[in-house]
C-alpha cells in the first residue's frame, strides 16, 4: 500500500539534532530567531567534520597518497551534491568560495571590471544586500558602468514596470536578490532573468536567504550565476558558492591567481585549469565543502518544500502575533502572501538595539540593525529594524515568547 509523507515538519524530532537549542541563559532554553544571520548546525553535519578530521585530512590535488586521494574524492563529490542540490549541469558549473559575498566579488571583479565601461548598465535592486549593492556600486565607479536600481514600494515589491523600463539594451548584468532579508520578499526572478535575457544581458541572483530555505533549481529560475553560503544552511562557516553557466565560467577569467588554478606555468604565462577548479586558487575549502555535501543531504531528508512550507508559516503566525500591537510596524509583503521565514519590525519609540538587548534577556535571539540593507532602511525612514528569522527547528511557542517579551519591553520603555 502507497504511503503519503506528512507534509509538515516533525520540529521536535529535528531539534534532537541541534543540542545547542537546549542551551538555557538566565533559566530560559535559548530561542534561536536570527536564522538569516546564520543557522545553526546538525549533529550528522558535526560528525562529517569532525570525523574528516580524524581520518581523511590532507590537502587536494597535490599528493598521490592514499589520504590525497580519499580527501580529493570525497572534494569533489561535494561539488556534485551541490550541483544536484539546486539542479546544476554538474561540478562544472558549481566553485566553492568563502561565502556569498565572495561569489558576488569572484563575477564582480572576474566578469564586471574586465567587461563593463562607459556606456554600459548594471540594474540592481533597492533591496540589495550590501554584499551586491556595495560590490556593483564600486565595480560602477571603476569601470564608468552607471548602477540603476529597481524601485521597491513600501510592501516590499519590485516595481517590474520600473525594471523593464531600466533593463535595456545597454544593460550588462540584472543583479538581484532572490528573497529579500528585510522584507522577506520573494523576487519574481524567474521573470527577470526573461526580461534581462531579451536583451542579451546576464543575471546574477542572490540566493542566500533562498536556497537555504526552498526548493530553488537553476534552470527553472534560468540564472546565469547563482550565489548562497552554506552557514545558513545547516553547513559550517567559510564555504560559499558561486554555481554559473558552464560557458559563462569558461570564457570568463579568474578572480584569484595561483596553485590549483593553473594547467601550465612558465615563467612567461599560464594557462587556466578545468572548471571548476579555475576559480578555486590555493588550499580551496576541503572539509567545509564536504560538510555542505553532507548538509544538502540533510536538508533534502527533510524535503525543501515542506521547509519552504513551515517557514511560511511561522512567518504568517508571526505577522498575526504582532499585528495585535498598534505600535508595531512590520516591513515586507503583507500577512497571506507568501514570504520567506522572516520578519522585520519597529516598536515605535523603542530602538531595535535596547529592544534586542532585552529580548536577550528572556533568551530571544533576534538581529537589530540595518541588517547590511542601510539605503533601504533609510528609505523605509528607519534607522534600524528588529528582524525574527525561522528555520526547520523553530515553533509557534518560540514566537509567542518572543511576543512576550516585546510586551515586557514596551512596558519598560514607553
Ligand atoms: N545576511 C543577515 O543577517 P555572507 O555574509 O557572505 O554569508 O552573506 C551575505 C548575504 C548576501 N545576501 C543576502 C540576501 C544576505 O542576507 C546575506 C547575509 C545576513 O541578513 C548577514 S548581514
Amino acid at each position: 500500500m502507497a504511503t503519503t509523507e506528512p507534509d509538515i515538519l516533525d520540529v521536535e524530532r529535528i531539534r534532537d539534532d541541534f543540542p545547542i537549542l537546549d542551551r538555557e541563559f538566565s533559566g530560559n532554553r535559548v530561542a534561536y530567531l536570527d536564522n538569516a544571520a546564520t543557522t545553526q548546525t546538525p549533529e550528522p553535519v558535526v560528525e562529517t567534520i569532525a570525523g574528516y578530521y580524524r581520518t581523511t585530512n590532507a590537502n587536494v590535488h597535490r599528493g598521490l597518497h592514499q589520504l590525497s586521494q580519499e580527501a580529493s574524492v570525497a572534494y569533489e563529490e561535494a561539488h556534485d551534491r551541490v550541483a544536484e542540490f539546486i539542479g546544476a549541469d554538474g561540478r562544472e558549473e558549481v566553485v566553492f568560495t568563502k561565502n556569498t559575498t565572495e561569489s558576488e566579488n569572484l563575477v564582480a571583479y572576474a566578469y564586471g571590471l574586465t567587461e563593463l565601461g562607459p556606456g554600459d548598465e548594471i540594474v540592481t535592486t533597492e533591496m540589495e544586500h550590501h554584499s551586491s549593492l556595495v560590490t556593483w556600486q564600486q565595480i560602477g565607479k571603476r569601470t564608468g558602468a552607471d548602477v540603476k536600481y529597481i524601485r521597491a514600494d513600501d510592501e516590499g515589491h519590485l516595481d517590474m514596470d520600473h525594471a523593464r523600463e531600466l533593463i535595456t539594451d545597454d544593460t550588462e548584468m540584472v543583479s538581484v536578490v532572490h528573497v529579500s532579508n528585510t522584507f522577506g520578499t520573494v523576487n519574481p526572478v524567474g521573470t527577470l532573468a526573461d526580461i534581462a535575457h531579451d536583451h542579451d544581458a546576464y543575471i546574477f541572483v542572490d540566493g542566500a536567504q533562498s536556497v537555504p530555505n526552498r526548493p530553488v533549481d537553476v534552470t527553472d529560475i534560468d540564472a546565469d550565476f547563482l550565489a548562497f553560503s552554506g552557514h545558513k544552511m545547516c553547513g559550517p562557516t567559510g564555504i560559499g558558492v558561486l554555481y554559473g553557466k558552464r560557458h559563462i565560467l569558461e570564457e570568463m577569467e579568474p578572480f584569484l591567481y595561483g596553485g590549483e588554478m593553473i594547467k601550465r606555468v612558465t615563467y612567461e604565462d599560464a594557462t587556466w585549469n578545468e572548471l571548476p577548479w579555475k576559480y578555486e586558487a590555493g588550499t580551496p575549502v576541503i572539509c567545509q565543502g564536504i560538510a555542505l555535501a553532507e548538509a544538502c543531504d540533510y536538508l533534502d531528508d527533510i524535503g525543501m518544500e515542506k521547509i519552504r512550507r513551515h517557514e511560511d508559516e511561522l512567518a504568517q503566525y508571526t505577522l498575526e502575533r504582532l499585528g495585535e500591537f498598534d505600535d508595531i510596524e512590520t516591513f515586507g509583503p503583507p500577512a497571506g502572501e507568501e514570504r520567506g521565514g522572516l520578519v522585520a519590525f519597529d516598536i515605535d519609540g523603542v530602538h531595535a538595539h535596547d529592544l534586542s538587548e532585552i529580548l536577550n534577556d528572556y533568551a530571544v535571539a533576534v538581529r537589530a540593525g540595518h541588517h547590511c540593507t542601510q539605503p533601504l532602511h533609510e528609505k523605509l525612514g528607519v534607522a534600524a529594524t528588529t528582524r525574527a528569522s525561522f528555520y526547520i527547528y523553530n515553533t509557534e511557542d518560540e514566537i509567542d515568547r518572543l511576543v512576550d517579551a516585546l510586551d515586557d519591553a514596551r512596558a519598560l520603555f514607553q
